[in-house]
C-alpha cells in the first residue's frame, strides 16, 4: 500500500525583514503583525521556526537571553496571505543588569502599546513552570493594550515544551493552567506536529486569513 501524499507546505515564503532595539527604528509595518512574547528560554524562537517550517530562520539558543532585539519576519502562505511574525526579546532573565532589564521592558511595552499593526500576541509559558511573576506583568500589560483601528488585539496563551510532559498528563496540565488563570490554553511542542496545526488555525482565525470551511473539533492539545 502506498503512503499518503505529504501535506503541501502552509508557508511558501518567510523572510527576515528587519530588527531593532528601539521601537521607532523598526521598519514601518507592511502587514498585520503577530508577536511572540514570553520568558527567556520558553521557546519563542523555536516555536516560530516550527510554525514556519524553517530550521534556522529565527535564531534560537539553549542559553537564555539569546533574542535581544525585536525581529520582523514577513510570511507568505500557500493561499497567498501575507502577515508578519514578530520575535520579542524574552523577559525574566536573572543575569541581566537592572538597566538592561529596564531597556527591555521599555522596548516590549513600546511595541505592545504603540505598534499600529499589532493584531495578535501569542504569550508563551513553559508547561512545566506554569505562569510566574514575570508572566503576571505581561498579563497586566496585555490588559492595557489599546484596541487598534482594525480590531482589539487578540491574545493566545500557549504552554510550550509539551513533549516534556508524558502524553497522559498533557490535557491535565493544560486544564490545571486553565483553572489557575481563568482563560484557555493551547499546548505546543516543536516535537509534536499536531500542535503546530492547532496553533496555526487559531492564529489565522484571529487574522481572518486562510479560513477553512469548518472548524475541527478541539483535541488533546488544548484545554478547551
Ligand atoms: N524539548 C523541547 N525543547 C524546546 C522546545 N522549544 C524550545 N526548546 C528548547 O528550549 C531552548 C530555548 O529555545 P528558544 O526558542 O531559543 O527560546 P526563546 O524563548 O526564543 O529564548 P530567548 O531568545 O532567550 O528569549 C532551546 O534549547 C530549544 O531547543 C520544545 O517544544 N521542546
Ligand atoms: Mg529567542
Amino acid at each position: 500500500m502506498s503512503s499518503p501524499a505529504p501535506r503541501p507546505p502552509r508557508v511558501i515564503d518567510a523572510q527576515f525583514i528587519g530588527g531593532a532595539t528601539r521601537v521607532e527604528q523598526l521598519p514601518a509595518p507592511q502587514h498585520l503583525e503577530v508577536a511572540f512574547a514570553g520568558r527567556s528560554n520558553v521557546g519563542k524562537s523555536s516555536l516560530m521556526n516550527a510554525l514556519l517550517e524553517r530550521r534556522r530562520l529565527v535564531r534560537t539558543s539553549s542559553t537564555p537571553g539569546c533574542t535581544r532585539q525585536i525581529s520582523l519576519f514577513e510570511v507568505t502562505t500557500r493561499l497567498g496571505s501575507r502577515f508578519t511574525f514578530v520575535d520579542l526579546p524574552g523577559y525574566g532573565y536573572a543575569k541581566r543588569s537592572k538597566s538592561e532589564r529596564a531597556e527591555w521592558a521599555e522596548l516590549i511595552n513600546g511595541y505592545l502599546l504603540q505598534r499600529p499593526a499589532l493584531s495578535l500576541v501569542v504569550a508563551l509559558v513553559d508547561i512545566r513552570r506554569g505562569r510566574e511573576e514575570d508572566d503576571e506583568q505581561l498579563m497586566e500589560l496585555l490588559q492595557q493594550v489599546p484596541p487598534r483601528a482594525r480590531a482589539p488585539v487578540g491574545v493566545l496563551w500557549v504552554a510550550t515544551k509539551l513533549d516534556k510532559v508524558p502524553g497522559s498528563g498533557r490535557k491535565l496540565a493544560l486544564n490545571k493552567l486553565r483553572e489557575q488563570t481563568g482563560h484557555p490554553w493551547l499546548g505546543f511542542s516543536t516535537e509534536l506536529p499536531e500542535t503546530h496545526e492547532l496553533l496555526w488555525r487559531r492564529v489565522l482565525k484571529q487574522l481572518e486569513l486562510d479560513q477553512p470551511a469548518a472548524e475541527p473539533a478541539a483535541d488533546a492539545a488544548s484545554s478547551d
